[in-house]
């Protein structure tokens, strides 16, 4: 067996590209390690231990075991294969849990299946932590782009716990595997939803629903006719039997309403969450309504659920908001997206299709769909509108009243905080759209742009050594494409090596660099001084994230020479929780500009930051499923309550194909607007939250001035911030908003 093996590694190693041997660590070598796995590292670290675990297994009889006791540990058993160049592949694995815990001190990745070097990339899988049986992990499909020789790493990283791997599998992507999969991402929405559908039935005491669906549970397992490709720009329900599925709820609900319309409607908090099924409630206000100043934007959501058994269409209008001085409304909908995590999220805010010059909403039976009501109160007279949301198709009329409020009360003339989403023009999502991208950008409130090295002149030298004029050519361009930055957060990215030495031959920190650096720093502040950047508008941001002790010594040694060059520009930093106080020390002379991930940031070490900061800003960095009112709304109350003064996040339109499936490419999504309307990038309602922040900020901001109130608004401020819920800001808000109005 042993030679067989051996045999077999080494033809493979010659000749064709192929899966992992030994993938379930069933052969092992005279030591009991398995046969064509490496152990990282090659002596267990101390209280740890990477070995093969004969009495635990997925299949087989064993499986790779890595048990650490120290939180700062990390080990893997890893295994070299080739991939063909230009495929897809998949990654798979079962792996097992128990007590994994991260390190404290942040940073860790805990648990998971991590490939190196693919496609040029380094990919992971989620992190896993805490105690859980068996269970799959997969990462793809990921481009193989030149191909060749890859890692695949069973990892344990800054954790203490133990964890099992069993049946690694690389595959390759052939159009059936695609399709298989496909419908296995299909049947698990299924089951998903089953298990809301069946509590709602349970809930409502509804035996015959119950039945109906435990048929539904059995059909899935057999049916065939499940789509090749979904497209999700539609929502759900996403096959036949999906749609019978809602279809149940939908009758659900009508018996509980006892038939009295054919479509419920009720108001939530835009922000609030909005399930995709469930029981309709009976006990929602019946009015919506909004309140806000002269130059903002609201919303209104109402949510529908067609309780007949076929689908509506229904015409949509507005009603009560002619005429001059009336709050402008755009109608949208939210459509449910998978979350990639097994949720569907309502994230994407289309406007509502035309037809027959009417905008129109599409109804299956059984959905929760929310027509969102996007308010502009620009140019509108302060007062009290009622108006009314008729939805109506040939056979019936609904009408949803709604009210709204527009104070006398403005946005400040400058924002009193910077915002970044680092919205980078090549984007592959805006492409040919920066036009839009801009305007979109603006009606977001961003006023702070974060520049790679892309755009900053590099230096060049003469045979003497005297620097020679930059070439601003690209940097004026993107001058001119983001003409309202009130802030540039300029980005080197010193972290790449090539750039710390300025794309010279040069030794990092030897005199001759240091006196070039500097020569060629004077060249770029003088240079920016005459585009009107002064001092005040640029911030230097060397290297991203110096939270590693390379990383933070790149930063600091490329912030020091700015410092000696120009003691008057201002240096940012953004370590997130794995930087340590020591490597926090070590930056803090050079850095004006803190800019700590925020929850790290305003936790323990806030004081620390609050005191080093000429100025305090955050960052975060949110991905696809981060809740909307949380993250992005929320986090300005917490920075207005700390003093933080600035905030970005990524990222505005990073995504790995397209931002509507989370399955196409194994890169997270995280872009807040997505594809698929010629005259707009259509906004998610994250995107939406995080200008909801900046308007609720700017009106914080505005009353904290006056001395008389700012004490009872901390409190309500900590107290929302106590127990957030959109509910719950809505009133603080209000009180803001009236606060301000009556103060003039
Ligand atoms: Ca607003
Ligand atoms: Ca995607």
């Amino acid at each position: 067996m042993v030679m067989m093996a051996l045999l077999v590694a080494g033809a493979a190693l010659a000749q064709e590209p192929m899966l992992p041997l030994n993938p379930g660590f069933e052969m092992l070598d005279p030591t009991g390690w398995a046969l064509e796995w490496e152990r990282w590292p090659t002596a267990p670290p101390e209280a740890g231990a990477v070995g093969i675990d004969p009495a635990v297994s997925h299949s087989g009889q064993r499986s790779l075991r890595l048990h650490h006791d120290k939180p700062t540990s990390y080990t893997r058993g890893q295994q070299a294969v080739v991939v063909k160049p230009n495929r897809r592949y998949y990654f798979r694995a079962w792996i097992r849990g128990e007590e994994i815990t991260p390190s404290a001190e942040g940073g860790s990745m805990g648990a998971r299946l991590y490939i190196e070097g693919i496609g040029g990339r380094d990919r992971a899988t989620e992190r896993e932590t805490g105690t859980f049986g068996w269970k799959e992990v997969t990462l793809g499909p990921l481009d193989s782009g030149a191909g060749g020789k890859i890692t695949i790493m069973c990892y344990l990283h800054q954790a203490t716990g133990t964890v099992w791997f069993d049946d690694v599998e690389v595959i390759e992507a052939t159009p059936d595997f695609e399709k298989r999969l496909r419908q296995q991402h299909l049947r698990r929405r299924f089951a998903r939803d089953l298990e809301t559908a069946a509590a709602a039935a349970e809930a409502a005491d509804d035996g015959a629903a119950l039945e109906q669906l435990a048929a539904l549970a059995a059909r899935i397992e057999t049916t065939d006719d499940l789509p090749d490709r979904v497209d999700y720009r539609r929502g759900p329900p996403y096959f036949p039997l999906h749609a019978d599925l809602f279809r149940v709820l939908a009758e659900v609900n009508a018996r509980r309403l006892e038939g009295a319309v054919p479509v419920a409607a009720w108001s939530q908090d835009p922000f609030s969450e909005l399930p995709v099924l469930g029981l309709v409630p009976q006990d929602a206000p019946g009015r919506a309504a909004a309140l806000m100043g002269t130059d903002e934007r609201e919303q209104v959501a109402i949510t529908l659920c067609n309780l007949t058994r076929e689908s509506v269409e229904l015409a949509v209008s507005v009603e009560g908001l002619e005429g001059p001085g009336a709050p402008g409304v755009t109608l949208r909908e939210a459509v449910h997206i998978e979350d990639g995590t097994g949720g569907l999220l309502a994230d994407p805010l289309p406007r509502l299709t035309l037809r027959e010059g009417r905008p129109r909403m599409h109804l299956p039976p059984g959905v929760f769909r929310q027509l969102w009501l996007d308010v502009s109160s620009r140019g509108a007279t302060p007062g009290k509108y009622r108006a009314e949301l008729v939805l109506a198709d040939e056979r019936f009329a609904l009408s949803v009243p709604f009210s709204l409020e527009v104070l006398p009360v403005r946005l400040p003339q400058e924002l009193p905080i910077a915002t970044w989403s680092y919205s980078y023009q090549h984007e592959p999502l805006l492409r040919d759209r920066w036009e839009q991208a801009r305007a979109d950008l603006l009606a977001h409130h961003t006023n702070a742009y974060c520049w790679p090295s892309g755009l900053i002149p590099f230096p060049s030298f003469d045979e003497e050594g005297k620097l020679l004029p930059l070439d601003w050519t690209k940097f004026d361009a993107a001058l001119q494409a983001h003409d309202n930055a009130r802030w540039l957060l300029l980005w080197p990215q010193f972290e790449w090596e090539t750039n710390l030495k300025l794309r010279q031959e040069l030794e990092v920190g030897s005199a001759l660099w240091q006196e070039r650096f500097i020569a060629w720093f004077r060249a770029l502040i003088a240079g920016l001084a005459e585009r009107g950047l002064g001092y005040d508008r640029i911030v230097w941001y060397p290297a991203d994230e110096p939270t590693t002790s390379t990383r933070v010594g790149q930063h600091v040694t490329a912030a020091a020479a700015m410092r000696r060059a120009d003691p008057q520009a201002l240096i940012l930093a953004n370590p997130y929780s794995a930087c340590t106080r020591a490597l926090l020390q070590q930056m803090a002379p050079v850095i004006d500009v803190w800019c700590p991930e925020l929850t790290w940031g305003t936790g323990e070490l806030l004081p620390f930051f609050r005191e080093n900061s000429k100025l305090f800003w955050s960052y975060q960095v949110l991905g696809f499923a981060a809740p909307a009112f949380e993250r992005y709304r929320l986090s300005f109350w917490r920075c207005w309550r700390e003093g933080i003064t600035g905030q970005g996040f990524w990222a505005y339109a990073d995504c790995g194909g397209s931002n509507w499936d989370r399955w196409d490419e194994a890169r997270r999504d995280y872009a807040v607007i997505y594809d698929g309307d010629a005259e707009e990038l259509i906004p998610g309602k994250r995107w939406e939250a995080w200008r909801e922040g900046i308007e609720d900020y700017s009106y914080l901001w505005q009353l904290g001035q006056q001395e008389a109130a700012r004490d009872e608004l901390q409190e309500r401020v900590d107290e929302l911030l106590a127990a957030p819920t959109p509910e719950g800001l809505a009133i603080v808000r209000e009180r803001v908003l009236r606060a301000l109005a009556e103060a003039g």
